[in-house]
């Protein structure tokens, strides 16, 4: 973890970042399947933080040393003292060494900061990059590698007339906090606005999205239809073709995106109708003996007659009598309660998330994967009231593309949410939070403890 100042463009001046390594995104880690890793993360920030701390937030009192650092490898089934839990967090000079088993099929799995309340400025800052995981049944598949494989970390922000970052605040310089961050410029692999020189040909691009809070809805400037082939934690059972990829914070889409027959074309990338990057397509040099093949993997549905319990977890938002935002809970209980979610290790579960809030909420679960079963709406007034779940339409199963394992859900507003999650892994403590990262640092964050399998069972 590191200090830098790095040109996000060729038009401004460098801008003050931390990273991971030198540059931003950080190194990418390039790994294999079930083979394990060491990695040291020593943090080697200045002492002073430059993005405005909120004293009032858990975890990021006065008394709390400023800058603190926490690396969690998402979508990684680490063991819970390699897991980056969010108060294992340490100071400049201070270092870490993580063990990461890799007990998991290949899958497109990113790190970035955790600490506890200061969290998403440490990843505005720019504290993150991606963790390849890749195997041997990827590999069979010939699926567009090498230079035609191109990670594309997303992110946005707002930047000063200078270059530097631009964090807001809110109207009280004592609670700094505000509920939402959303920026101007979009930043690719590091850069604003770039472009890219590609052939016509098929290429794969692993798209993350790190932004704060913005929702990214992808598409090709000339209309032109995708595949995807991946999601958060591996390939899907078969490509979906698209024209619009929708990515919450934290989420990951692997795309395949066919220019044959656009050389000497200027192709856009758009979110909604902003510019995000520019590819520009020359004629290939070579043939394109890569495939997208018509099945990629199986992935076998978890019944839910599996499920040994379904925990209903309402996701609620506090406002002050302004109207304004002042927290957001999961489960309806703040960070310091007790833990109330305790799955048995290798057991199922159905969480039921029900939203009542104005806001789609992207849940992750650190250590599993697992499978979306459907969205409901519901009736939120009837539920905060009455305490009673009220469907007002038909059950919706996942869309194609989010069914395959998954780390991070959507959990749309006024719409019940399941998810069915075999806890595999380690027994111990792990977090389940929103990825919102205002909403993280501000209570949408619980503990859960896997636990050993009960005597008897
Ligand atoms: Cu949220």
């Amino acid at each position: 973890m590191r200090e830098i100042a790095c040109k996000l463009h060729r038009d401004l001046p460098p801008t003050r970042l931390w990273c991971y390594g030198g540059a931003l995104p950080g190194p990418t880690f390039e790994t294999r399947s079930a083979q394990g890793l060491f990695i040291e993360w020593p943090n080697e920030l200045p002492a002073k933080h430059f993005l405005p701390i909120d004293h009032g937030l858990h975890g990021a009192e006065a008394d709390k040393p400023e800058v603190r650092g926490v690396v969690h490898v998402h979508g990684a089934k680490a063991p819970p003292e390699s897991d980056g839990y969010p108060e294992d967090w340490y100071v400049p000079g201070k270092s870490r060494t993580y063990f990461y088993p890799n007990q998991q099929e290949a899958a497109t799995l990113w790190y970035h900061d955790h600490a506890m309340g200061i969290n998403r400025l440490n990843i505005y800052a720019g504290m993150f990059g991606l963790f390849v995981v890749r195997d041997d049944a990827e590999d069979a598949l010939n699926l567009p590698k090498g230079p035609f494989e191109i990670p594309l970390v997303i992110c946005d922000r707002l930047l000063k007339e200078d270059g530097q970052l631009d964090y807001p605040v809110s109207g009280n310089p004592d609670r700094p906090w505000v509920p939402e961050v959303f920026g101007d410029v979009m930043i690719v692999n590091g850069k604003a606005f770039p472009f890219v020189n590609i052939e016509a040909r098929k290429y794969r691009f692993r798209v993350l999205n790190a932004s704060n809070g913005r929702f990214l809805h992808l598409s090709l400037s000339n209309g032109r239809k995708f595949h995807q082939i991946g999601t958060d934690q591996g390939l899907l059972s078969a490509p979906v073709p698209l024209d619009r990829a929708l990515l919450a914070p934290g989420e990951r889409a692997d795309l395949i995106v066919d220019f044959s027959g656009h050389a000497g074309e200027q192709i856009v990338l758009m979110n909604d109708s902003f510019q995000v990057m520019q590819f520009r397509v020359a004629a290939a040099k070579s043939p394109d003996t890569s495939v997208m093949p018509a099945t990629l993997r199986a992935v076998p549905k978890i019944a839910e007659s599996a499920a040994v319990k379904t925990r209903a977890l309402a996701l609620i938002e506090n406002m002050n009598m302004h109207g304004e935002s002042t927290s957001m809970l999961l489960n309806a209980t703040p960070w310091h309660m007790p833990v109330t979610e305790n799955p048995a290790l290798d057991s199922v579960e159905i969480w039921s998330f029900i939203n009542t809030t104005d806001d789609s909420h992207p849940i992750h679960l650190h250590m599993v994967r697992f499978q979306i079963l459907d969205r409901r709406r519901f009736e939120p007034f009837f539920y905060q009231t009455r305490g009673e779940v009220h469907y007002t339409g038909p059950a919706t199963p996942p869309a194609p593309e989010e069914a395959g394992w998954k780390d991070t859900v959507r959990a749309d507003p006024k719409m019940v949410t399941r998810i069915i999650v075999r806890f595999e892994g380690y027994v111990g403590r792990y977090v389940w939070h929103c990825h919102v990262l205002e909403h993280e640092d501000n209570e949408m964050m619980r503990p859960y403890d896997v636990i050993p399998v009960p005597r008897g069972s």
